[in-house]
């Protein structure tokens, strides 16, 4: 899901000022957290995955999102520092609600495609990951974005699944979707608002026939949907009628912080065999299984 600025981010931060340097100093002096949204089953009501959010906990304007600091995230130098440690954050804050006794969900971080293309992020990323991290491909302007269709396809063989973000708005196309195996299709939020709020009853109608086209075609392509900002139940309702297979938004959560995101996990069973499975994470194929895909 592309970020929103936080409604409870205090004002009087202009990005434009904040150097790169500053961002890294930042980093280094650990005042970035990480906030989960839960992707929600849109069947079973089950949380089955959370998308990882970065915030910067500034010390003089509060919690900033990252939509707040988004051109800093598209300096390479900064982009790359920032990712390494959102994976390494990600796989911490797994690992703490595992030996809290909790059962985890699929966890993914949001990943720039140039950054995807780059040579040695597939190994780093997959050291640090330790098959507990899958990826989202964001959304980009840019065309610059380089081939990232073998570092899709090395990903994938590893385990991790690759979601497509916020499909159907600008550069993330139908051509992308052919081009890519990926595991899941990311919804753009504007469908989904324009579902229960449309201009006209003739939009409402090209939009579902158009997304009801769409989960068939995912489906068919054995990639599972996820609906982003879904806000109301009439939202939940209409996507749930479209034959979404999971739902991201603010009806069920906004991002929480690690500890907030407890409540959305299940205490994993005591039984000792159930407990090592748990505890080594899910084996991989095992985390596939979890993909709700129907047959169209
Ligand atoms: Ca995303």
């Amino acid at each position: 899901m592309r970020e929103q600025p936080n409604p409870s981010a205090q004002t009087g931060f202009d990005a434009a000022s904040v150097s790169i340097d500053r961002m890294i100093q930042a980093l280094e002096h650990e005042e970035f957290v990480l906030y989960y949204q839960p992707q929600i089953s849109v069947r079973t009501g089950n949380v089955r995955g959370a998308e990882a959010l970065i915030r910067w906990r500034h010390p003089r304007h509060g919690l900033i999102s990252a939509a707040q600091f988004l051109p800093a995230l598209h300096d390479v130098r900064f982009a790359r520092r920032v990712g390494e440690w959102a994976v390494l954050r990600a796989r911490q804050d797994i690992e703490r609600w595992r030996r809290a006794g909790l059962a985890t969900v699929p966890v993914s971080i949001n990943v720039h495609p140039e950054h995807l293309a780059m040579p040695g992020f597939v190994p780093s990323f997959l050291a640090v990951a330790e098959g507990l991290i899958d990826i989202e491909i964001i959304e980009t302007a840019l065309q610059r974005d380089g081939d990232v269709l073998p570092a899709v396809s090395a990903l994938r063989a590893e385990g991790v699944r690759v979601a497509l973000d916020d499909f159907g708005v600008g550069y993330s196309s139908f051509m992308r979707l052919a081009e890519l195996p990926i595991d899941l299709l990311k919804v753009d939020k504007l469908f989904i608002s324009a579902l229960t709020r449309p201009r006209t009853e003739a939009h409402l109608l090209r939009l579902r026939r158009i997304l009801s086209a769409v989960v068939s075609l995912a489906h068919l392509c054995h990639i599972a949907t996820v609906a982003e900002g879904v806000e109301t139940n009439a939202d939940l309702a209409a996507v749930r009628e479209l034959g979404f297979d999971q739902s991201q938004g603010y009806l069920h959560s906004p991002a929480v912080s690690a500890s907030e995101f407890r409540k959305f996990l299940q205490p994993t069973v005591s039984d000792e065999s159930s407990d090592k499975i748990s505890s080594v994470g899910a084996p991989l194929d095992l985390r596939r299984d979890k993909i709700n895909v129907r047959a169209g």
